[in-house]
């Protein structure tokens, strides 16, 4: 049976497109992935493998007849900088073995990841472009920057169809995120609902662009459904959603919660990572291109956030 490969499945961005995978792809069976065991079914089947293990991945490409990966296994931004050679081998060894088994396979597409971490202080801070200087200054921005390299020299190369996005931090209530600076944004809600206060490592006016889990969703399965001769951009886009500073999203907040407070903490490293990233994206190659546009906004997701977790926590 055909089948897409989800690999670091259990992740913030896994946990929610497997579901999204098998409602636009239903013929295609779904293989969730992932180096921790199971946590619960998502997906079709489930297979444990460590994407630096070579040998283990190709047992997988061998069982089963791949025809999209979706390689979502990443050490992030703030964990990176506390492991930065573990970080550089997840990032691009993982990277670089799943790139030769899609060739070796002739699996048909690959999406990986990219973020606004290629970006520098170099790099204008508002409306930062698709194209134009990039700078990154942690482990895990310079290997993402090495990683659409490959990603470009294997299209080049070899072919292969791999489709990337530039994510901002992502927002979502289903799974945390694990490592990011952008992370504040979903520990914030969580924190608001259980104690009615949050500790923000950032200050607060650390203005980062961000964006609703549904949008991410949504954008990723509409670039891998878009013909190959409309993506002119090789394949790799900036996307935005909407950006926010912890101090505008605690009065965002506040107006669900009314007695929340928040406080910050000083000098923590995570400060000069965000202080490094853009403040705003420009999307428009996105927007030309695929037809890209963003639903949720800070109003918006705020609401959303508030009204699932309140369920849940
Ligand atoms: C992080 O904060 O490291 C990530 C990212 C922006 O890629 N969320």
């Amino acid at each position: 049976m055909d089948s897409i490969l989800v690999i670091g499945s259990n992740g913030q961005i896994g946990t929610e497109l497997i579901d999204a995978l098998k409602v636009t792809w239903p013929a295609y069976q779904v293989i969730s992935c992932d180096i921790r065991p199971r946590e619960q079914l998502k997906g079709d089947v489930f297979v444990q493998a460590d994407v630096n293990d070579l040998e283990r991945l190709k047992t997988i490409f061998e069982q089963y007849r791949i025809k999209q990966v979706y390689l979502l296994a990443a050490l992030l931004s703030a964990t990176g900088e506390t492991k930065p050679r573990y970080a550089w081998d997840l990032n691009i060894n993982g990277l670089l073995n799943v790139l030769d088994l899609s060739v070796a396979y002739r699996v048909e597409k690959v999406f990986w990841p990219s973020s606004i971490a290629v970006f520098g202080p170099g790099s204008p801070k508002d409306d930062t472009p698709q194209f134009g200087e990039k700078d990154p200054q942690t482990v895990y921005g310079f290997s993402k920057l090495a990683g659409e390299h490959w990603c470009n020299y294997y299209r080049e190369k070899y072919g292969l169809d791999v489709r990337s996005i530039r994510y901002p931090g992502l927002i979502s209530w289903k799974a945390a995120p694990g490592g990011g600076t952008t992370d504040y944004a979903v520990q914030i809600f969580h924190d608001a609902i259980a104690t009615e206060s949050y500790q923000c490592f950032l200050s607060a006016n650390t203005r980062l662009p961000m964006m609703y889990m549904d949008d991410a969703i949504r954008g990723t399965i509409e670039l891998m459904q878009t013909p190959l001769e409309k993506l002119k951009v090789f394949r790799l886009y900036n996307l935005a959603g909407f950006s926010c500073t912890p101090g505008g999203l605690a009065i965002e907040i506040s107006e669900h919660i009314p007695g929340f407070t928040i406080n910050y903490l000083e000098n923590d490293p995570r400060q000069q990572i965000a202080d490094s990233w853009p403040r705003s994206i420009d999307d428009s190659e996105a927007q030309k291109d695929w037809g890209w546009q963003a639903r949720f906004d800070q109003k918006t997701m705020t609401s959303d956030m508030i009204k699932h977790l309140s369920l849940v926590v």
